[in-house]
């Protein structure tokens, strides 16, 4: 039996603690913040394309904090499923109470390129798995609208203090956890490339949306493609071949159209819609830092990732994270 501790519960983890949850192999537990009044009262509520309709889930454990969840630990997994915004916490710190030392594995179902080093770096002696999904999941009050199938690329970020294979076997056993006749969880002996390739979406038409206002139709539609789209997905290739990936062509013209036929607002639009913090270090931010370090001209995305942190900013302003002076600061020099 593994002790499997889900922390971050929208739509993604919900739907990875209902797959977990199935199987005899697991026994669950999940971190709920907002909703813990909720899902203790009547647990989540699912319409899943996957699972058809529940009208009750409730994980084995549900508890309202990390440190609370040690409780049911010692635990064989922690599986990341919270936003990744680095500028706002780090969530290597925020697991630190429920990983064991060598012996817990972390799973990141998190979005982004290079999101591994900073566990591996503060758990050098533990595994540390990488997984890319696509699913469709909202989580609203505790009610899971999930649309697309389950599908969950899982491998492992190199950890070169552990052997190979140990780390290849941690994944495995873990996809025979989540893997079930619904859903699609498989083993990715190339994750960095489904990782990068899953940027070329995200790194330019997720944020150029994001700063237009507009949906990837409109995008479109109002000239975007060629004139930032590609140029951006451009600089992307280049990036990604500098850190050992070779994306096909086609890939920027199958991201292009992913979303034919409907005027799609991709999750970054969404959130600054809302007033909510975007993933925009992990996205942008390490993508342009991995283009720094090798040498690689990347213009496009330097502008997209200073333009989206003063967006940041205006959001942490208004929540109240930054405060200004009343009155701006006056920087006037003296002219000679
Ligand atoms: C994948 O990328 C990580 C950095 O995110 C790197 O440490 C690792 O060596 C890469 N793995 C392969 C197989 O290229
Ligand atoms: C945008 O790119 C897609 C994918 O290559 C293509 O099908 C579409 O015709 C392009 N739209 C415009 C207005 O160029
Ligand atoms: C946070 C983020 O950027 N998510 C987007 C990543 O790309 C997929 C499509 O590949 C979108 O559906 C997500 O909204």
């Amino acid at each position: 039996m593994y002790k499997i501790l889900i922390v971050g519960s929208g739509g993604v983890g919900v739907m990875a603690a209902y797959a977990l949850d199935l199987s005899p192999l697991a026994e669950v537990t999940v971190v709920v913040r907002s909703d813990y009044d909720i899902v203790q009262e009547r647990g989540y509520k699912i319409e899943s394309v996957d699972y058809g309709k529940i009208e009750k889930y409730t994980p084995s454990h549900v508890v309202k904090t990390v440190s609370e969840a040690a409780k049911f630990g010692p635990f064989d997994y922690v599986v990341v499923s919270t936003k990744n915004t680095p500028d706002i916490f780090k969530t290597e710190d925020l697991v630190d109470a429920v990983v064991t030392p060598e012996k817990t594995t972390i799973v990141l179902l998190q979005n982004g390129i290079h999101i591994g080093e900073p566990f591996i770096e503060k758990y050098p002696g533990n595994i540390v798995l990488s997984g890319v999904s696509m699913i469709s999941s909202t989580n609203y009050n505790a009610d899971i609208t999930h649309t697309s199938q389950d599908s969950l690329a899982i491998g492992y970020f190199n950890n070169e203090n552990i052997a190979t294979q140990a780390q290849k076997d941690s994944a495995m056993s873990f996809i025979e956890c989540y893997h079930n006749g619904k859903n699609h969880c498989y083993y990715d002996e190339n994750v960095n490339f489904t990782r990068w390739r899953k940027l070329v979406y995200n790194a330019t038409l997720n944020p150029i949306c994001a700063l237009t206002g507009v949906d990837v139709g409109r995008l479109e539609i109002f000239g975007g493609n060629d004139t930032l789209v590609r140029a951006a997905m451009k600089e992307v290739y280049a990036v990604a071949a500098s850190d050992g990936v070779d994306l096909p062509t086609e890939v920027a013209d199958i991201m292009l159209a992913s979303d034919d036929g409907v005027y799609y607002a991709p999750s970054m639009l969404v959130d600054i819609i809302k007033g909510n913090y975007i993933e925009v270090e992990v996205i942008v931010g390490n993508t342009v830092r991995v283009a720094q370090k090798n040498g690689v001209e990347a213009p496009m995305l330097s502008l997209i990732y200073h333009l989206l942190q003063v967006v940041q900013k205006k959001t942490m302003e208004l929540k109240g994270r930054i405060v200004l002076p009343e009155q701006r600061p006056d920087h006037s020099f003296k002219l000679e």
